[in-house]
């Protein structure tokens, strides 16, 4: 570590930068993160990462001495504090201040990867490397890095500073020259800037492919309408995605764009119904109530926002700096581009106007033992006029329900409870089939032509990793889908490295990553696993949440990512965290039993809209048993299945990983709080993606490309059968450092920056050719 130290002292040029990390790379062991030399750091008055209070903030600092466990250091305000030596780290010189990549820092630690993304921040520069990926720290305010002419600078490669556009650009690069799918894999906490991360990339590649079929200015636009009805405002992001999506663009021979297919996941409907103070419901409610036109409005029997139980429940109708009537406008403007007829159109409409009457419907209790009645008021009328029914039907089917008796189907009073859990079922399948609608008519208009496989560009903004104070089974399903892409990173990034290297016979010291296998067999093993535990309770008609905690505490105390709790409760550490969850409503919520009779009575509605979604849940969910039991799937296998799905879809393809960081919790710019970006950092190991990163050996090539570019100097003599020996032999004539590559028994290993070295002592070389032969045919002439 010392040397390097020695190194950076004397550098006076940002160009010195890259000789640097060339120098860095020859040391044989990297030994970077701590403080080993403190005389050096005390002789030469270099500076540290110091802070007085575990979990402050870092602060910059001179080592003045040391004694046993503690030192004293000088802070830059000239006082001297006197701090543990486990607080104390080397700190970089300010050449390396703000450097593009990670991987330059000398010194690899926690408050120099902080320090650096925050000098980058502070001037705007959002975006940074990690190696191969890419860190986004979202600016919670417009910045002047997007649009036409930056990205014709990013596409003619004028510009290839860290962007969004970069990566995209790289996927492109990579499907046209190997032909291979690609996937841009963005992850990150709620709020972090996935989903406009998305929206620039998709921007980049529809400049990029646009062209011949047309399609490709409609991939932007269908974000306005899928946003409109799955977006909602949360605590944590004024428009934050309530549903998983993946983006599959194709390509034709030519690079052009041709189709595209869109795929959701795991949409949440409880928002329908129940708002947590301070959150509003799906943005599309409040655009309508505020911009439909005054006949469209009568139409639809539509009031303002305020006058809805399902949107006022939460003490929150706007969001600031929002105007959800030009919102609906835009909205209206996009469904034309995907050509959704008008008539449909208004018929979603009237169906969203339903959702939101239906919430109004109130009951009466009419006996002594809380059965009820609808209250026949103006909001069972415009329900029942909006859906197409006849009001007393719909005052039967919510309040009563059918049973069998022998033969005869009788019609037995539900409580209050149960008649306004129907009357939310009812709101939630309307809204839920309507945004599945809606997705199949995007793909409809999205569907050109289709593509070979081997050229397509997936894009996933999946929703990230959650913890709150209450966590429910909605938090249980995310968590668990992010514990899977988590792994899906590692394995490309940590795993198949090694094992590439190791397959290959290079030596290789082991960089130790964060597995998180054990945490995925707590979740999925069989048949001991929180999932077939969940699914055993929930076909079990005595079960309680509480019989289903007991029964995750009895099973599966021996795993180390699992802890049981008193009660209801359970934890599980998660990659990113630990997270108590609560199982109040996991039995309920996974079984989501379809009520038949609501399914009847839509298909009985005059509404073309509700008969299509009728008959679609009828096909789901009325097949025989014995041919699939796909209907009696339980919410959580069904997820699972999807996941596995989107999987295996990503395993076929070359991933591009973007990690987006929120830098505060308070969605404001220039705000950036350490501890709240460490947090996420070490969620997604970047520290360890560096490591590997810069200890590794970046460029591959195969025995037989390397002799083709670089094998033209060798003599005869040189030129070997073995493939192995004539990458020897082409080294050394390259004069390049043994520690510099390694020749594994298919391909030669090159560190970061060596194959510049070799491409310059090429040119170098077949100048002097052209110079020589020039020269000679001198003499001829
Ligand atoms: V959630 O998991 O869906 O709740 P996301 O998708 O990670 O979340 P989103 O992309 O919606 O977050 O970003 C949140 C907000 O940050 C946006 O509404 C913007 O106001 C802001 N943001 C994010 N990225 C950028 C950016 N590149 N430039 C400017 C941005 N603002
Ligand atoms: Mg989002």
């Amino acid at each position: 570590g010392d040397q390097s130290g020695c190194v950076i002292t004397t550098i006076e040029t940002k160009e010195d930068v890259d000789k640097v990390s060339v120098e860095r790379n020859s040391e044989e062991h990297i030994e970077t993160e701590c403080l080993n030399n403190v005389d050096h750091f005390i002789k030469n008055k270099l500076r540290v990462w110091c802070r007085v209070a575990n979990g402050g903030e870092w602060d910059l600092g001179k080592l003045e001495s040391v004694s046993g466990d503690a030192a004293c250091v000088m802070l830059s305000s000239t006082e001297v504090v006197k701090v543990s030596m486990e607080e104390i780290f080397p700190a970089n010189p300010n050449i390396l201040d703000g450097v593009e990549d990670l991987i330059q820092i000398t010194y690899l630690n926690e408050p120099s990867v902080l320090y650096n993304l925050r000098v980058r921040y502070s001037k705007d520069l959002i975006y940074s490397k990690a190696g191969p990926v890419l860190i986004a720290v979202n600016p919670f305010k417009n910045v002047q890095i997007y649009g036409n002419q930056i990205l014709l600078a990013y596409q003619n490669k004028a510009l290839d500073s860290p962007h969004v556009y970069t990566v995209a650009d790289a996927a492109y690069d990579e499907m046209m020259r190997e032909e291979k799918n690609q996937s841009i894999i963005i992850s990150g906490e709620s709020g972090a800037g996935k989903t406009e991360t998305a929206k620039y990339a998709m921007q980049y590649l529809e400049a990029l492919g646009g062209g011949s079929f047309g399609v490709e200015n409609e991939i932007l636009k269908t974000n306005c309408i899928l946003e409109a009805f799955g977006n909602a405002k949360t605590s944590r992001n004024d428009n934050s995605s309530r549903f998983g999506k993946l983006m599959e663009i194709h390509f034709s021979a030519k690079g052009k764009i041709c189709g595209a297919k869109l795929e959701t996941f795991s949409f949440d409907q409880s928002r329908v119904v129940q708002l947590s103070s301070g959150e509003r419901s799906y943005h599309i409610f409040y655009e309508l109530c505020a911009g439909a036109s005054p006949i469209l409005k009568e139409r639809l029997r539509l009031k303002v926002a305020s006058e809805y139980k399902y949107l006022n429940q939460s003490n929150c109708l706007t969001i600031d700096r929002i105007d959800d009537a030009q919102k609906f406008h835009k909205l209206m403007e996009a469904f034309n581009i995907v050509q959704i007829p008008q008539e449909y159109q208004e018929r979603a409409f009237a169906l969203l106007a339903a959702v939101l009457w239906l919430g109004n419907v109130s009951f009466e209790v009419i006996d002594n033992e809380n059965h009820v009645e609808v209250v026949a008021d103006e909001a069972v009328t415009n329900v029942a006029m909006l859906m197409g029914c006849n009001s007393k039907d719909l005052m039967v089917v919510l309040s009563t329900c059918k049973l069998q008796a022998g033969r005869d189907c009788i019609a037995k009073r539900l409580t209050l409870r149960q008649a306004t859990d129907m009357r939310d079922s009812l709101a939630k399948i309307i809204y839920a089939s309507l945004f599945n609608w809606l997705v199949e008519q995007i793909n409809t208009s999205l569907e050109v032509g289709r593509s070979r496989t081997g050229r397509s560009i997936s894009i996933l903004d999946i929703y990230g990793f959650e913890s709150f104070k209450n966590n429910s089974f909605e938090q249980f399903c995310i968590n668990y889908a992010n514990e899977r892409l988590q792994q899906h990173f590692n394995r490309h990034l940590f795993k198949l490295e090694q094992e590439e290297y190791e397959g290959d016979g290079i030596d290789w010291t082991k960089v130790e990553f964060k597995d998180n296998q054990e945490c995925l067999n707590l979740i999925e093993k069989k048949p001991i696993g929180v999932v077939s535990l969940l699914d055993e309770e929930s076909n079990f008609p005595k079960a309680t949440d509480t019989t289903f905690a007991n029964k995750l505490k009895q099973h599966l105390k021996s795993n180390s990512c699992f802890k049981g709790e008193r009660g209801r409760g359970f934890r599980v550490s998660h990659y990113a965290g630990e997270v108590l969850y609560d199982t109040k409503g996991f039995l309920e919520k996974n079984r989501d039993p379809l009520h038949i009779d609501l399914i009847q009575f839509l298909s009985s509605c005059k509404c073309q809209l509700l008969n299509m979604f009728s008959t679609k849940m009828c096909h789901k969910s009325l097949k025989p048993a014995t041919i699939s039991d796909s209907m009696n799937q339980s919410v959580i296998t069904k997820f699972k299945g999807q996941l596995f799905k989107l999987m295996s879809k990503l395993e076929d393809t070359t991933p591009h990983f973007i990690r987006c960081i929120k830098p505060n919790s308070k969605q404001l710019p220039g705000l950036y709080e350490e501890n709240h970006v460490l947090q996420q950092l070490r969620c997604c190991g970047v520290l360890e993606i560096v490591r590997i990163s810069r200890s590794g050996y970046p460029t591959r090539m195969t025995h037989q490309e390397l002799a083709l570019r670089y094998g033209f100097l060798l003599l005869d003599t040189e030129i070997s059968q073995d493939p192995l020996s004539t990458s020897n032999a082409i080294m050394k004539q390259y004069n390049l450092p043994p520690e510099m590559y390694q020749v594994g028994y298919t391909k030669i290993y090159l560190r970061t920056g060596q194959i510049g070295v070799l491409e310059e002592r090429r040119k170098y070389v077949m100048r002097g050719i052209l110079g020589l032969q020039k020269k000679f045919r001198g003499y001829l002439s």
